[in-house]
């Protein structure tokens, strides 16, 4: 009986350390709803010279621009004017899926000297007629989204993994299919979707090296050596590469160009609600679990704060955001000025329950307070309470869901992304 209480004393002395080590290890993280501090939003349909945007008109001639250059200073960065040569190559196409699809590997080169090119990978059912299709990046490589063995190996730099699938940041064979179940591949195309996609690292690898690899040095002006202040962290030249990508779909007579879902987990969901907001050609913008500098909300402090992620991860963003470090409330934009900026496209947000470093409520309420544009366009507002977990909730435009479970992309995260999509596909 001693013995059991001593073990179960040590036991709860154990957890208390525990938890005092996850403390300390992230000092200053608030994952406690009831100390998000108070604040309020700057008001998305407010013009710079202080009048009201009330129409849909007002909005698209007027405001918009003033909120897309806002995010862009702040927060993203801008593409720098330079103009810079993209060319694509299809360099092998295959049957794939018992020959229900065809597999194509295109090179997309950037600029014109050699060396600076990614490999985008499409796969679309076979159809009379051009299908819809879904394109996000990966996080380690093509050939990690699929068992396919004709799928080459990613070149490029790579992120060391806690697995023999990566070494000195290189990938290797045993890497291949790790990431499969991020990418049903047959789900979606049974249910008539293609899906592309394209290893990050190819566009800009995923170090803070101040912006000497990727496509970054291709677009400096004589003598510059890293962005401006207001010019493009990775996560800009991750969107504008995702924006060459939907250059070539607009090409492949496989696809029909004018319904491609850009789709982006973590990190690459950051990166996919900035190219949805920049480019107006994507037909319906996915975030899944982008958490801070994403979906959620910075002035509510909850999880990874702008004062973290400009640590942690310098490279990601514009100069100018970590000067808000701490000061989230000085910050001209927040992140549902980022969701409105997507109006009046489709824009569909998923967290899951146990990511709180993401901050799931913060990620609904920048979808719930684009309410203000998404009404201009007759959206139904949504309501400032989430739904509860596994229950998605979708207006006309805008879809949210928290999933069970952690941080990931799961095939439930998909199946919503397929039936949202095929909702808007049927209006
Ligand atoms: C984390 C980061 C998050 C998210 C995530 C990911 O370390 O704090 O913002 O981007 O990485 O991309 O997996």
């Amino acid at each position: 009986m001693l013995s059991r209480t001593g073990t179960f004393v040590g036991l709860i002395l154990v957890m208390c350390v525990m938890s005092d080590q996850v403390a300390a290890q992230r000092p200053g993280i608030n994952q406690d709803e009831t100390k998000v501090p108070a604040f309020t939003l700057p008001e998305v349909l407010k013009l710079n010279d202080g009048g009201w945007v009330e129409t849909a008109d007002a909005w698209q001639a007027k405001r918009r621009l003033e909120v897309f250059n806002a995010m862009a200073d702040n927060v993203y960065g801008h593409v720098p004017k330079k103009k810079v040569s993209v060319d694509f190559k299809l360099v092998s196409s295959w049957e794939v899926l018992d020959g229900a699809a065809i597999r194509k590997l295109v090179e997309v080169e950037f600029g014109d000297a050699p060396g600076n090119s990614a490999s985008l990978l499409v796969t679309v059912p076979k159809a009379e007629a051009p299908v819809p299709c879904f394109l996000g990046y990966n996080f380690h490589g093509n050939h990690t989204t699929t068992d396919d063995p004709k799928v080459p190996i990613t070149e490029s730099w790579v992120r060391d993994r806690k697995s023999p699938s990566t070494k000195g940041n290189r990938a290797n064979e045993a890497g291949r299919g790790t990431s499969a179940s991020r990418w049903p591949y047959r789900e979606i195309v049974d249910a008539g979707f293609g899906l592309a996609t394209i290893y990050y690292g190819d566009v800009d690898p995923d170090t803070h090296d101040e912006f000497k690899n990727g496509i970054h040095p291709l677009f400096y002006e004589a003598g510059q050596t890293k962005p401006k202040e207001t010019e493009w962290g990775s996560i800009g030249a991750w969107a504008w590469g995702l924006s060459r990508c939907l250059d070539y779909l607009e090409l492949d007579a496989n696809v029909d160009g004018a319904h491609v879902a850009v789709v982006g987990h973590s990190r690459l969901g950051k990166t996919s609600l900035w190219a949805g907001a920049s480019d107006e050609r994507f037909w319906i913008t996915i975030s899944n679990n982008s958490g801070c500098g994403g979906a959620a909300l910075s002035r509510r402090r909850f999880g990874e704060t702008v004062g973290v992620i400009n640590r942690v991860f310098p490279h990601w963003f514009c100069d100018r955001f970590p000067e808000f470090s701490g000061q989230e409330n000085d910050l001209p934009v927040d992140q549902h000025m980022l969701m409105s900026l997507i109006a009046p496209r489709a824009v569909y947000v998923a967290s899951a329950t146990q990511d709180l470093w993401a901050d799931p409520r913060g990620e609904y309420l920048s979808l719930q307070n684009a309410n203000g544009v998404y009404a201009l366009y007759g959206d139904s507002a949504m309501d400032v309470n989430p739904p509860v977990a596994d229950s998605p909730v979708v207006t006309n435009l805008r879809g949210y869901h928290s999933r069970t479970g952690k941080h990931d992309i799961t095939l439930f995260d998909w199946q919503q992304y397929v039936k949202f999509a095929k909702r808007q596909l049927s209006k």
